[in-house]
């Protein structure tokens, strides 16, 4: 058995776990990262596009920020469409100066993972049989295999950044945990096309034929999304039916300006909005998609996962230079907080943008509800006051203070 010996241990090197490590290296807290899968797994999964300035600020903190600036996109607004009808909601002047940055997670990771690299920090990567033991000790403890070896990694504190599927939530007793869950009837098929982005900010589009989504990844690469059945599997929709399906549901002038190319990824994400409460146990702290979900409706799955690092990695900071680890009992109320505004933004964006058939909700048939989020949609793309609630939430609600 190796065992290695650190402050931190981080199980998962997605955005959460590298963004952590990176920050906590920043301030001179040793940690090591147990990754599932290669590196090059980790950058083939495509993902999410909106970095909202919480973000930016932590990957500046973070030294990670030069490409970043270099070739991410501020966006001052994004559109939202319904049917023929084109709004952009200028989120620059409703919040009094905030803005987005579009930058692909895949990038944020890549950067991340150089930085690591570079700074010559321990990362298991394909490592298996990962678990956690003694969680409620002084001395909790990472196993795992890693190269055919049996490794213990003996540390002070747990984070859980091993997303949806990983082991952390289901290390916390299933008695002491509360999950909040809502699975939606349908799923995203995205596109990513090395082809010019159809619209210079984001389009979310609401249509008879359902839900669609143009994004961007840089001035040649493009993001796209429509909503599907539950039911689809990717190699039912070739290319041609995809970029069909997507100018039907774009306002015709749009559509009209829409270049088509070969999918250089294709898949179909399920959704779903899900809270885990707590979200620490013991020494261990579940982080990002490990503790929650959201649907991407609101580009705030990879936001969230940023503000409970910085949370995380701030009452760490305090923890060591007090030396008194009550500090991180708070963890959890405070990210809890903060996810709760961002779970229900996206379930209400994602209510009122999709086609749920004739699902019945909260014991209304389904062309009712359809009406009354026809009804909502219009109400808050007519009224200022509207606009500025949902300007303030896509570029982020501020973190909370860690005094
Ligand atoms: P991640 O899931 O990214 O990373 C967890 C890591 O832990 C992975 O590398 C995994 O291999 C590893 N792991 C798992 N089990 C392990 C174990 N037992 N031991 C060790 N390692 C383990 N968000 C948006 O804002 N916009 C989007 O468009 C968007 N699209 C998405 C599409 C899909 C298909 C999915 C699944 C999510 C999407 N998200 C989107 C949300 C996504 O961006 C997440 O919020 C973000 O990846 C969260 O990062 P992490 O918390 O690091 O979790
Ligand atoms: C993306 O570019 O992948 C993206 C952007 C915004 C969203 C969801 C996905 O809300």
């Amino acid at each position: 058995m190796k065992t290695i010996s650190t402050k931190v241990a981080i199980v998962g090197a997605g955005p959460s776990g590298l963004l952590l490590g990176q920050l906590l290296h920043k301030h001179g807290i040793d940690n090591v990262i147990v990754e599932r899968v290669s590196a090059d797994y980790v950058l083939g999964r495509i993902r999410a596009g909106i970095l909202e300035q919480g973000l930016v600020k932590l990957l500046e903190e973070a030294g990670v920020s030069a490409r970043m600036h270099r070739e991410g996109i501020p966006h001052d607004g994004f559109c939202i469409s319904h049917s023929e009808r084109l709004e952009r909601i200028d989120v620059k002047s409703l919040t009094g100066g905030e803005s987005v940055m579009c930058y692909g997670q895949t990038e944020v990771t890549r950067d991340l993972m150089a930085a690591r690299s570079e700074a010559g920090l321990t990362t298991l990567y394909e490592s298996s049989e990962v678990s956690i033991v003694d969680i409620c000790s002084e001395s909790p403890a990472v196993l795992c295999r890693h190269e055919g070896q049996p490794v213990r990694i003996e540390c002070d504190f747990v984070a859980g950044c091993d997303g949806f599927h990983g082991v952390s939530r289901q290390t916390i007793p299933e008695e002491k945990r509360t999950e909040h869950e809502r699975v939606y009837p349908f799923g995203w098929l995205g596109v990513l096309s090395d082809t010019p982005p159809v619209h210079d900010e984001l389009i979310y589009a609401k249509s008879e034929r359902g839900f669609a989504l143009a994004s961007q990844r840089s001035p040649t690469r493009s993001r796209y999304y429509i909503q599907v059945p539950l039911t689809d599997s990717v190699d039912q929709w070739s290319d041609e039916a995809f970029w069909a399906e997507l100018k039907r549901r774009l306002p015709s002038d749009i559509s009209a300006k829409l270049v088509t190319g070969p999918s250089i990824e294709k898949s179909i994400a399920p959704l779903r909005s899900f809270v885990c409460e707590p979200m620490q146990y013991g020494r261990l702290h579940l982080v990002g998609d490990a503790a929650h979900i959201v649907p991407p409706t609101g580009a705030k799955g990879l936001n969230l996962a940023a503000s409970d690092v910085s949370t995380l990695y701030k009452l760490l900071l305090k923890a060591y230079r007090a030396g008194d680890f009550n500090v991180m009992s708070r963890y959890s109320e405070i990210c809890l907080r903060r996810v709760w505004n961002g779970e229900r933004f996206s379930w209400w964006m994602t209510n009122m943008l999709h086609d749920f058939g004739d699902e019945s909700v909260g014991g209304m048939d389904g062309a009712s509800m359809a009406r009354f989020m026809e009804s909502e949609l219009n109400y808050y793309l007519d009224s200022p006051a509207g606009r500025a609630v949902i300007a303030e939430q896509y570029v982020g609600l501020p973190y909370e203070q860690i005094d």
